[in-house]
């Protein structure tokens, strides 16, 4: 085992006896949500894991060791410190191990930490992916280079529209990434079901979703995997009302000349703050749909092992 991994024992355990697993990111408590919503969200994902029949594994550095299983205890550290984590990426964990240090994970880092542990499946809500005018900022989320060349499965709500869905798709389809929509033929948007863009297949269950997944590594593709999961159709936001907001933050971003890692942050405290509790509110429902799917494709994905 890698000497800079902690697993949970309860994980462990899992592992070993092939028990189903998932693993879950903790950018989206830090950054992603305001406390102490975010921490009940990551402690209620944990749950809706744990009901659907796997143990979860919230991902995270702590205090330079990179964590496959958190305690409630560490989950509130984090929840609490909230932007004072640093937000980590691919580049940034050699650094915050080397100097000990809290590191919240990004979809990119939860990957590379999930496949070090032998954690396949992954729930989250959004990933990163081109962001608009990227052909002149080159701002490409470091989660697309990492979706290209670690074995991990990765089930999310689709993109936000910070983003240029179009472009992401492009990108995928370049690294060799399948892109799967979960009973849709559609991508989804995070906040709403459509975005007017297709995706590469539509599957329809877990059995197959985790079929799937398992025939890539048989080929030896090193690659994950993109599963898209609409948000239920009763939380689903208002296509214009949403829409008006992620202009407005974009428009706000360019005034205030934020760049890089910031980016993404900014954007979505935006359009939070424009659309009042009603994308949170999104936000939280559809995490815990992408969970329970999560938990059983890796459920599915024990039992052809
Ligand atoms: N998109 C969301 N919610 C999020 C993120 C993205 O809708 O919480 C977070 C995830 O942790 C994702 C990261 O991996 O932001 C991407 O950041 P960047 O664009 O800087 O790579
Ligand atoms: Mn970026």
């Amino acid at each position: 085992m890698n000497r800079y991994l902690d697993i949970a024992p309860e994980v462990q355990a899992a592992l070993r006896e092939n028990r189903p697993v998932v693993a879950l990111e903790s950018t989206i408590i830090s950054h992603g949500m305001p406390y102490p919503e975010n921490v009940e969200t990551a402690l209620n994902v944990e749950k809706i894991v744990r009901e659907a029949g796997a143990v979860p594994a919230t991902i995270a550095v702590i205090r330079g060791r990179l964590k496959a299983g958190l305690s409630p205890e560490e989950i509130e550290y984090l929840g609490k410190k909230g932007y004072a984590v640093t937000k980590a990426s691919r580049r940034d964990l050699p650094i915050l191990v080397s100097k000990g240090e809290d590191g919240a994970t990004t979809v990119a880092t939860t990957m590379i930490i999930a496949a070090m542990a032998g954690i396949s499946v992954f729930a989250t809500g959004g990933v990163g992916g081109v962001h608009r005018g990227a052909e002149t900022t080159m701002d490409i989320s470091a989660d697309l280079e990492e979706l290209a060349q670690t074995p991990v499965m990765v089930v999310c709500a689709g993109a936000k529209s910070i983003l240029d869905l179009g472009l992401t798709l492009e990108y995928l389809e370049t690294k060799g990434v399948p892109v799967i929509g979960y009973g849709t033929q559609e991508l989804p948007a995070f906040y709403t079901r459509k975005s007017g863009f297709g995706v590469d297949y539509e599957l329809d269950t877990p059995e197959q979703l985790a079929h799937a997944f398992h025939v890539q590594r048989e080929i030896g593709f090193k690659g994950g995997m993109l599963v898209t999961n609409p948000i239920p159709e009763e939380y689903s936001m208002d296509p214009a009302v949403i829409n008006a907001a992620i202009e407005q933050a974009l428009a706000q971003a360019r005034e205030a000349g934020i760049h890089g890692k910031d980016t993404t942050p900014y954007l979505l405290a935006k359009v939070k703050e424009i659309t009042g509790g009603d994308s949170l509110f999104s936000n939280i429902r559809l995490v815990y749909n992408n969970a329970r799917l999560a938990a059983q494709t890796a459920a599915a994905l024990a039992a052809l092992r």
